[in-house]
């Protein structure tokens, strides 16, 4: 009824989001009409993405990772996600990307951006995780990651690093990389989970 006229894509934003991932443009058009319908200001806030967690993880306390998550999602840190970060963060997320989700895992570690990573900051990533575990399943973890701070001192002695020492980017991503059941300890799969539960919905 002539009152579309957000619900373009500029053609300039869809160079931009082509460039910087492999989505194609009837998939970019698609997720823009979708993103235009959920959040008509254009912008997804902080209290709107916990919602999202919470709606999926009704038997636990998503809201400390979602908070995280959507601060390493936020690239210009203005407290909103619009379409580009929102694309960006999808695509960094997706399944095979595995050097750009360490990097973006390493982003939600790095809790005050200052490009290192503290064992206080590992230790507060991972509390968050493990308020999203249900009680049954903590009884099910290994002894000695079977608490946040247990699994904190298990990834940073795997660091080789000492108290107060720091992870570089660098050094995470290779660590990671190296070692599989790091990966496994920093689980960080959460974004696309949801996203599929999302699509599968639609369907
Ligand atoms: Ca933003
Ligand atoms: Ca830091």
């Amino acid at each position: 009824m002539g009152n579309n006229k957000s619900s373009a894509l500029s053609k300039e934003l869809l160079a931009d989001l082509k460039s910087n991932t492999t989505y194609t443009d009837k998939q970019l058009c698609a997720w823009y009409q979708s993103f235009q319908k959920e959040c008509p200001s254009g912008c997804i806030s902080r209290e709107q993405f916990e919602s999202i967690y919470a709606r999926f993880f009704p038997d636990a306390n998503p809201k400390a990772y979602a908070q995280h998550v959507f601060r390493s999602f936020d690239s210009d840190s203005n407290g909103t996600l619009d379409f580009k970060e929102y694309i960006v963060a999808l695509h960094l997320t997706s399944p095979g990307k595995t050097i750009e989700k360490l990097e973006w895992a390493f982003a939600l570690y790095d809790v005050d951006k200052n490009g290192s990573i503290t064992k206080n900051e590992i230790n507060e990533i991972v509390k968050a995780i493990f308020n999203m575990i249900s009680e049954e399943d903590q009884k099910n973890l290994p002894e000695d990651e079977n608490t946040p701070e247990k699994r904190t001192d298990k990834v940073w002695n795997f660091f080789g690093k000492k108290e107060k020492d720091k992870v570089t980017e660098g050094e995470f991503i290779q660590g990671v990389m190296n070692n599989k059941n790091i990966l496994r300890l920093i689980q960080f799969d959460e974004p696309q989970k949801i996203q599929n539960r999302i699509k599968q919905k639609k369907h």
